[in-house]
């Protein structure tokens, strides 16, 4: 067997061979600020009095600003729904999730479900670790199943020993480059090789927790010596496992990496998957340098930093921050004596948090390159349209953040940093509260501030189908497209308010005009092309369009966690048959189908009448019978709550 066959096989609840789906226990349970709120509130909808995992937590580590009430409240809210239904809460400060949750909670074996796309950087401790919505979390939270397609694992094969200054960020930089951030929805990664043995646990989880630009399900490391070493460190020994292959395991595709030709790699603007070699665009003048996300913010990777800093300054024209990723980073920097070197180098010190990566703060100035060490460079993400943001690995951000200009490491530091994992990490749990004993859970009072509404009701969905083409847009379009966090992070908790900025960096009259067509007695359409709805799991870009009357997406393909959210909020994702179709349908569009509601469920492909071209386009359904009937009712949330009703 290989690692995903041995850790599946006694999560199996469901296989459903025919339509290729497989429904699986979940162990564990994470959730951020910026997707729980709407998580905990469809978990209340659902009317269930207690959780049924073995282990959840609820962190607040996204937006930690608190600019106005709203975010404050969110908090208040995280914090009591946790104590009332016995979850874990991380409290701001505490760390990022992903980078948190690998330090004291995830276990190699076990399968873990977060409402955040990174959640598979737990992975590096071979959790099968995947990332969905909010919606989905909660009904695992209630003991559902969750269903995902049968894993089709790719086995990417890391020989050979790194160059100094090749790092983690590098490899799966290399892999990005091979195998894009296209065509890998129902995939998931195994890594073996001789090469791993040299990849601490965080530098592993930096690999893995990029999987999901990859667009895969996850990405798993064997559980090893590494691993126990690593354990051992955080105190939790006891929790170890090995799993590791069996000889002759068989894998769907092979990928061999010599990590021995590899070197310091770098995405250019505006997609993960626009690499290149640093040294061939070494010399580009950068604006600002920031270190940190839940890529590369472990010790490992601040300890190097450090190290590289000493003695050093930042160059004068550099706005160069860095933000640890955890507490226990913090203070292990802090009492080593590490911290020091970064803060005389000129580094602005940033909270343990999200921050930056998505938008909330550190935004560029108009047309400035900023080089980061996180995951995602979309256009717009950073807070600013006419940016070019770099993701590069710590090690090139240092150089550059020195030099002023983008630098390859190798080139300007010569020898690398020797690093040795810690024997023992600082284990300080104090900013996790524990939930009360069961019995005294009833009396916790769940505290909502005034932004906070409950999640959207949708009806079922209506016989015939009559709608507008409301927007059309091209190929990679992210979830940050759809529905922008930075700015208007604060709103996820009212949807009314949030859903006045569905594509708002795209067109920004998207929702006005979804409003006038439900006005004039039609529902909307959402036109897409090839790999629609990268990126997040954040399910506000189905709750939102949901909100503005969207019935359906086309698309040419889209993305797993998407499609699954739309789904889930009665937005049916189609597939044009002929792709040329997609030239032929136009903004503004009257579109219809006569029988839609019965065409979801039945069999077959169903025809879209465009009545303003007088033309009909095939379309195929890409959802399961299960699926189907979450359309037909309006959303799983409807089915969930006659469910519980009945
Ligand atoms: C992201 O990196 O885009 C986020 C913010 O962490 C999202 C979750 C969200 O939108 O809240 C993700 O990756 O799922
Ligand atoms: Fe946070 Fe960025 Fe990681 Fe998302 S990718 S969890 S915003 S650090």
């Amino acid at each position: 067997m290989n690692i995903i066959e041995k850790i599946l096989e006694p999560h199996i609840v469901e296989r459903n061979t025919a339509e290729g789906e497989l429904g699986i226990r979940i162990d564990q349970t994470l959730t951020q600020d910026a997707t729980g709120t709407m998580a905990y509130l469809e978990f209340e909808a659902v009317g269930l009095d207690d959780i049924s995992t073995e282990l959840s937590v609820s962190y607040v580590d996204h937006n930690t600003l608190q600019v106005g009430f709203e975010n404050a409240d969110d908090h208040k809210y995280l914090e009591t729904v946790a104590a009332r239904y016995g979850l874990y809460f991380s409290k701001a400060g505490n760390g990022i999730c992903h980078q948190v949750h690998l330090e004291r909670f995830a276990v190699p074996g076990k399968t873990l479900l977060g409402s955040d796309s990174h959640t598979p950087t737990a992975g590096g401790i071979c959790s099968f670790a995947v990332g969905a919505g909010g919606l989905d979390v909660a009904c695992a939270l209630g003991g559902e199943p969750f269903y995902m397609p049968v894993p089709r694992v790719i086995k990417i094969t890391l020989d050979g020993k790194r160059p100094d200054f090749v790092s983690a960020k590098d490899i799966i930089l290399k892999i990005l480059g091979i195998l894009t951030t296209k065509g890998n929805s129902g995939y998931v990664i195994e890594y073996a090789g001789s090469g791993i043995g040299g990849l601490s646990v965080p530098e592993r989880a930096t690999i893995a927790n990029m999987g999901a630009e990859l667009g895969v399900t996850t990405s798993v490391f064997p559980s090893d010596k590494v691993t126990m070493e690593f354990m051992r460190a955080q105190g939790r020994e006891k929790d170890f496992r090995e799993i590791t292959a069996d000889a002759g395991a068989v894998y769907e595709k092979e990928i061999d990496i010599d990590l021995g030709g590899l070197k310091p790699m770098a995405a250019l603007p505006h997609s993960p998957d626009n690499v290149s070699e640093v040294e061939k665009i070494e010399g580009i003048r950068v604006n600002q340098v920031l270190i940190g996300s839940c890529t590369n913010s472990s010790y490992k990777d601040l300890y190097t930093v450090s190290r590289l800093l000493k003695g050093k300054k930042a160059a004068p024209g550099v706005s160069f921050a860095v933000a640890p990723g955890s507490r226990q980073v913090l203070e292990m920097l802090s009492r080593g004596g590490f911290l020091s070197d970064i803060i005389s180098s000129g580094a602005r010190l940033l909270e343990s948090s999200c921050g930056f990566c998505i938008g909330i703060g550190q935004s560029p100035g108009t047309d400035a390159v900023s080089l980061r060490t996180n995951n995602r460079n979309f256009l717009g993400r950073s807070g600013t349209m006419s940016a070019g943001v770099y993701l590069v690995s710590p090690e090139t951000a240092v150089a550059s953040a020195l030099t002023g200009r983008i630098t390859d490491p190798s080139k300007y530091f010569g020898k690398g940093i020797a690093f040795r994992s810690p024997k023992k990490f600082i284990a300080d749990d104090s900013l996790v509260i524990s939930p009360p004993p069961r019995e005294e859970r009833q009396k916790v009072r769940v505290v909502k501030g005034p932004n906070i509404g409950p999640p959207p009701e949708n009806s079922p969905l209506e016989k015939d189908l009559k709608a507008r083409a409301a927007i059309k847009v091209g190929d990679k379009v992210t979830t940050d497209h759809i529905m922008p966090a930075g700015q208007y992070l604060k709103y996820r908790s009212n949807i009314g308010k949030y859903s006045e900025y569905v594509f708002a960096g795209l067109d920004s009259g998207f929702s006005g005009r979804c409003a006038d067509n439900r006005s004039a007695g039609f529902a909307n359409i959402i036109i897409g092309g090839e790999s629609y709805g990268q990126g997040s799991s954040r399910e506000h870009a189905a709750i939102c369009p949901m909100f503005l009357g969207v019935k359906a997406v086309i698309v040419k393909s889209i993305e797993r966690i998407h499609r699954a959210n739309l789904i889930n909020f009665g937005i049916a994702p189609l597939i044009f048959d002929d792709r040329a179709d997609y030239d032929r349908i136009q903004p503004g569009d009257h579109l219809e189908c006569a029988g839609f509601a019965e065409k979801i469920t039945g069999p077959g492909t169903i025809e879209l009448e465009n009545r303003t071209r007088s033309e009909k386009y095939l379309l195929r359904k890409d959802f399961s019978a299960r699926e189907a009937g979450y359309l037909a009712a309006g959303g799983k949330l409807n089915t969930l709550r006659k469910k519980t009703r009945d």
